[in-house]
């Protein structure tokens, strides 16, 4: 049976999903995940990052090494008649870049099947690390960008995006400004998506269109790099960057690397994308009025839509990797934030979950904003507020990390996306029930579980799927290339509860009024 394969480099790890395919139904054969941190502990990463102040990287040997891992461990240890291998395609955390110097282009090309990949590496980077998109060092920059664009509202016009510190073009004028050297060097700046892809197609691959929508370097209405764009950013950008290309573009077949080393069929290699956009295709949401939650290391909401929604500051609007649009909010502060709060009291996700349902919905009024880290989604520096919450009060601090996501998402959800039907959820943390009752009763709409919770690594297996059957003459509708394999189960529905729905529409005015006065912004955000 045909087999796809989707991979998901995530902040935290390294993920694969392979796709058994008939003419009639998709099913999963094959999931696997390698932690960074576990797995890789000589590049010293905590939860996947370096951290250096506001400035956060990953080692880019890093995911090239996960990457030959995991392709091992498909090739050996999946059980799989592994020549069935059609396509695959990828989903790389967004915005984070890779830098590389003229050699790159030929050591990629040239890779000896008797040699590690990682080892073939060395030498080809001209910035050793990849800023990602915790990065929080280039509001100087993003004010440089706005300000030659004609404000931030003409960026978000022009890019779908007002200058965003983690956003690739920030981060790029930043690398220009500091290291003018390093910058000259440099021949080509990858995405994640981008590079794993060219490690794999042994090429230089594009970047998709869904994936540049999230660097403020690609004119959101033409899908093209933007002139004005690259000029705001750094002298000589143009030639460095990889074309731009639609997300079920073919990339090249799987290099002779990988069918020599491991046995590989030529299997195309499939554009990759970013997990966002990744995300969107694999929880199913290919239609109108459904909502995608991931809760994640960041957690997102996102949705899409036919046409393109009026970008704005504070939100982010990228192309969809089904054609048309979404449109994208991201809160830095997610499982992290969870995480602080489970570490804090000493609790595991039992304690956790049982605090949730130990305390009222509201918490009485008790509020926190939980900005353990920088937030981004409003901006604000690190600091976690409370208010009429007594920080001894474990339970309490639990019931507020959660009502305060949830609320912070709802009220900005609802100025995007009217009306919501459903909100589908994902990631992580959407195993835990107590977590989604919350969901329900704060967005006043039913909650569904994805089916698998690593809906990137699904949603890019997915791609793979409908950008083979494309190339083979048959172009499938959405609905159908993900029907069967994201199908909610109707058994977990989760149905908010109307008493605590009332509760939540009060207190999210006056959490709302908490967030603007601690964040010291007025506005959106
Ligand atoms: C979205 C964002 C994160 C990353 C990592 O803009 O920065 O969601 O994609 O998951």
């Amino acid at each position: 049976m045909p087999l796809f394969l989707g991979l998901d480099c995530s902040t935290q790890g390294l993920s694969a999903i392979v796709l058994d395919s008939d003419a009639w139904r998709r099913t999963v054969a094959f999931e696997h995940s390698l932690e960074f941190d576990r797995e890789f502990p000589e590049y010293g990463t905590t939860h996947g990052v370096l951290r250096n102040g506001l400035e956060v990287s990953s080692p880019p040997l890093m995911w090239a090494e996960a990457l030959e891992r995991m392709m091992a461990i498909v090739s050996r240890e999946a059980g799989l008649d592994i020549g069935d291998l059609r396509a695959i395609s990828g989903s790389g955390q967004q915005h984070g870049s890779i830098y590389v110097n003229e050699r790159a282009a030929s050591s990629c090309q040239a890779l000896d099947p008797r040699r590690s990949l990682a080892k073939q590496l060395d030498g080809i980077f001209s910035r050793a690390a990849s800023p990602i998109w915790m990065d929080e060092s280039t509001r100087d920059q993003c004010r440089a960008i706005d300000k030659a664009l004609g404000g931030p509202e003409a960026t978000a016009a022009l890019t779908g995006s007002a200058a965003t510190e983690r956003f690739t073009g920030p981060q790029i004028r930043k690398f220009f400004e500091t290291d003018r050297e390093s910058y000259a060097r440099t021949a080509r700046i990858h995405l994640v998506s981008s590079w794993l892809a060219s490690l794999l197609a042994g090429t230089d691959a594009s970047i998709d269109h869904a994936d540049g929508s999230g660097m403020n370097l690609m004119d959101i209405r033409t899908l093209a790099w933007a002139e004005a764009a690259l000029d705001a950013t750094a002298p000589g950008l143009g030639v460095k960057l990889p074309a731009l290309q639609s997300s079920w573009t073919i990339a090249g077949a799987l290099a002779p690397y990988w069918r020599e080393r491991y046995g590989f069929p030529p299997a195309a290699v499939i554009v990759w994308s970013g997990d966002n956009p990744c995300s969107l295709i694999g929880t199913g949401l290919v239609r109108k009025g459904w909502l995608g939650v991931s809760l994640g290391t960041s957690d997102t909401v996102f949705g899409f839509s036919a046409t393109l929604p009026t970008p704005s500051v504070g939100s982010h609007v990228f192309a969809s990797p089904a054609g048309g649009y979404m449109a994208l909010l991201c809160f830095r502060n997610g499982s992290l934030a969870r995480e602080a709060v489970r570490d804090q009291y000493r609790m595991d996700w039992e304690s956790f979950s049982r605090a949730l349902r130990q305390t009222p919905a509201g918490n009485g009024g008790a509020l926190m904003l939980p900005w353990f880290d920088p937030e981004v989604t409003p901006h604000a520096p690190a600091g976690v507020h409370r208010l009429n919450l007594d920080v001894a009060d474990a339970a309490g601090n639990v019931r507020a990390v959660v009502d305060a996501q949830m609320m912070s998402m709802a009220n900005r959800a609802e100025r995007l996306w009217q009306p919501c039907d459903r909100v589908i959820a994902t990631g992580g943390a959407s195993a835990n029930r107590d977590i989604l009752q919350v969901m329900a009763d704060v967005f006043g709409a039913e909650v569904y579980r994805t089916a698998d919770a690593n809906a990137a690594a699904l949603g890019a297996a997915l791609r793979a799927y409908h950008a083979y059957e494309l190339s083979q003459g048959r172009e499938l509708p959405w609905e159908q290339v993900v029907s069967g394999v994201t199908d909610v189960d109707e058994r977990g529905r989760i149905a908010p509860v109307p008493a605590n729905v009332a509760v939540y529409r009060e207190l999210r005015k006056r959490y709302a009024d908490f967030e603007r006065l601690k964040s010291g912004r007025s506005g959106v955000g």
